[in-house]
């Protein structure tokens, strides 16, 4: 049996949804981040950058980061392109998620990782700001005139909305990101996001 590491909010709510919606029995381990259990001896024994996501595979191996459980459960529950080209663009758009967007909105909220001064605190949570709405914008138009980031809904869709829900916490306009919002209303309409959102206690 799997079992899923997360954090509420955090961008582990993407593998929630896809377990959620799988059908298949997972055991959720939730992490509470603020008190700093991602960082005790025995989860850094299992993912030693102290995050969540976190993937314990049925054999008990750990497996850490986004990029590598989407595609793996994407590939477990049908919600992966099986034709290579598609496969490469979906990769490409993970990449894209893991390594700009999710970054960006990092600078808001953990502005001590990139610089120890925290006189130029509100600088790099500004810049991070503007960096991370620039990115959703972007992202509003990978959503225009079509319903599912690739030909079908996939596992992108669900690390999509999790970018979502941040731009609501961080108070930006979302509502203007009309194809965005779409996406969003679409998963709200998917009773395993619901019983995510519930459980994770998160408002969109
Ligand atoms: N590159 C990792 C990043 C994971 C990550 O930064 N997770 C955040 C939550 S969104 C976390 O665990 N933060 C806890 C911390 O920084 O202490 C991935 O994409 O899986």
């Amino acid at each position: 049996m799997l079992t899923l590491y997360y954090g509420p909010g955090a961008c582990s709510m993407a593998s929630h949804i896809v377990l959620e919606e799988s059908g298949e029995k997972y055991e959720p381990r939730r992490m509470d981040l603020a008190k700093g259990e991602q960082r005790t001896e025995a989860y850094l024994k299992m993912n030693p950058q102290g995050r969540v996501p976190l993937l314990q595979l049925d054999n008990g191996e750990p497996l850490a980061e986004n990029t590598a459980i989407l595609p793996y459960l994407g590939k477990r529950f049908g919600l992966w392109p099986k034709d290579g080209t598609a496969e490469a663009k979906a990769l490409s758009t993970i990449g894209f998620f893991a390594a700009s967007v999710h970054p960006a909105h990092a600078h808001v909220g953990r502005p001590e990782r990139y610089t120890a001064d925290q006189s130029a605190f509100p600088g790099i949570k500004e810049q991070g700001l503007k960096t991370f709405h620039g990115h959703l914008k972007q992202i509003d138009g990978m959503y225009a005139g079509r319903e599912w980031l690739g030909d079908g809904y996939s596992v992108l869709d669900p690390y999509a909305f999790v970018f979502y829900t941040w731009g609501v916490r961080r108070e930006l306009p979302m509502g203007e990101l009309k194809n965005y919002t779409a996406l969003k209303d679409r998963m709200l309409k998917r009773p395993a996001v619901g019983r995510v959102l519930e459980d994770e206690k998160i408002k969109v």
